[in-house]
């Protein structure tokens, strides 16, 4: 078969069989999805023979680049050796004892406890049953409610969707579930376009926490269990909080009891230029949830660390506690996510997050972005970034149709061979974390290429 016969018989057969998360079945059909066939560093190919640089690392998760025989070969071994086992049994496997004493090691202080579920969904399904549990025990058993924000992504089972704050989530599924509530998103670049008016970063991150403050005290300290967030917001469009936000946070979850759930599965493992969010903003969670960079998306693996606190009660409970997945702490998934962690160590990735090439990466997207007139904003940490496409330069408004512009451009990006994700009208990046200067300036160049493009498009430049 040629190339191009190739590509349109995978085509045929994905259209008739496979089911694509998050799409329009007919439609993208009729376009014909892209058959991705091979991957190595930040470069990935597809059926036609088109190299793409990947801006995205997968869906923010593969910290240490494609094709990483280390972790290949980590798996292998553990395919060969135990190729599944469980835990229920009172039995377990090195993979994954290993595993866990290293998470032991490089999370935040306190949290010497984990579990392990597949995936980012479920981690957080599986915290919020933490939390109900947590207060059962403690005899305080009208703490029901989950407070997490607008603009959250916390992913799709019936729990994690409910805790979502991305209201299309919601209707298809008859969602959110009763004792889910939302309070508001720090989101300083679109408060003026929210009615917030031109406030200072400093006094909104303040306010936010505020009402965060207000909610609690509405339905009652003694109603609430906890509250959701991400260190910074991802899939919502990559929203970093005010330094004011999370100490006042931690403030109001400490003052009314409510036990705070940090969803690190997108900052988690390097991303921001330490190992968690918890260190970059100096959040102390009772809980944590994490996956796609615990193994760099090789395997899927997700976990849930617990802080001292819920440790101490969950653990002394003396009954069963009657929760777990038939691959909890997967030995092969375990064997790739410890190698993942020892290579990201012995490699330094985190620390050149933050002052090797991230903060290149940091540096050229504001001095090749802040200028141009399509931008409203640029925004970062580590090896995260996000830049505001809007109408007028200086005003800190947004375009009447949210996302025509945005989508438009990703195309551009799409067409030159870039990932870059465009979420509402905001354009962003999440390489590897092992993604080098030159490459930084090939995904800078085809960004500022498909962003010219969108703004002459749109009579802007
Ligand atoms: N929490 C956060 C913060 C996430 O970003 C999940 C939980 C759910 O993880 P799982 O493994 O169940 O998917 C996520 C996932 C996007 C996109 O388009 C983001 C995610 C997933 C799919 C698409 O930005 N994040």
């Amino acid at each position: 078969m040629t190339t191009h016969n190739r590509t349109k018989h995978w085509q045929a057969l994905d259209a008739a069989h496979h089911v694509h998360p998050f799409s329009d079945t007919a439609a993208l059909n009729k376009e014909g999805v892209r058959v991705i066939t091979h991957a190595e560093g930040v470069y990935l190919w597809d059926s036609e023979g088109h190299k793409i640089i990947d801006g995205m690392a997968g869906l923010w998760c593969v910290q240490v680049g494609y094709g990483n025989k280390e972790l290949a070969e980590a798996g292998c071994e553990a395919l060969r050796t135990l190729p599944y086992y469980n835990h229920f049994f009172k039995t377990t496997n090195p993979y994954t004892i290993d595993l866990a004493a290293k998470l032991a090691k490089l999370l935040p202080e306190g949290h010497e406890r984990v579990l392990f579920a597949n995936s980012g969904s479920e981690a957080n399904d599986s915290a919020l049953k933490l939390i109900r549990y947590y207060w059962n025990l403690k005899g305080k058993t009208k703490k029901k409610i989950h407070l997490s924000r607008e603009l959250a992504y916390h992913g799709v089972t019936m729990a994690a969707a409910s805790l979502s704050g991305l209201t299309p989530m919601h209707p298809q599924w008859d969602l959110p579930l009763p004792g889910f509530e939302k309070v508001p998103t720090p989101y300083w670049f679109g408060a003026k376009a929210n009615g917030y008016g031109d406030i200072d970063p400093e006094a909104f991150g303040v306010l936010i926490a505020k009402a965060l403050e207000d909610k609690i005290v509405e339905l009652g300290p003694e109603n609430v269990a906890s509250f959701s967030a991400e260190p910074v917001q991802g899939a919502g469009g990559l929203i970093f909080p005010p330094s004011t936000y999370w100490p006042e946070v931690q403030r109001v979850c400490q003052k009314y009891d409510v036990l705070l759930h940090l969803d690190e599965v997108i900052t988690g493992f390097g991303r921001t230029g330490e190992w968690f969010g918890a260190n970059t903003y100096g959040i102390r969670p009772d809980i944590m949830t994490m996956a796609k960079g615990l193994s760099s998306g090789y395997q899927p693996i997700s976990a849930i660390s617990l802080g001292e606190r819920m440790a101490d009660t969950l653990l002394n409970a003396n009954e069963e506690m009657v929760h777990g997945y038939t691959y909890s702490g997967h030995p092969v998934a375990s064997a790739v996510a410890l190698k993942n962690l020892e290579v990201m160590e012995r490699d330094g990735l985190v620390g050149r997050t933050k002052g090797g090439v991230g903060a290149y990466f940091q540096k050229r997207l504001r001095e090749t972005f802040e200028p141009h007139p399509l931008v409203g904003e640029v925004r970062g940490l580590g090896l995260l970034a996000a830049i505001e496409l809007v109408p007028n330069k200086n005003e800190r408004a947004f375009f009447a149709n949210v996302g025509d512009v945005g989508t438009h451009c990703r195309n551009y990006c799409f067409n030159s061979g870039l990932i870059s994700r465009a979420i509402r009208d905001t354009m962003v990046l999440s390489p590897p974390l092992t993604i080098v200067e030159s490459e930084v300036e090939e995904i800078i160049a085809k960004l500022k290429s498909a962003i010219d493009n969108t703004a002459r498009d749109y009579g802007k430049m």
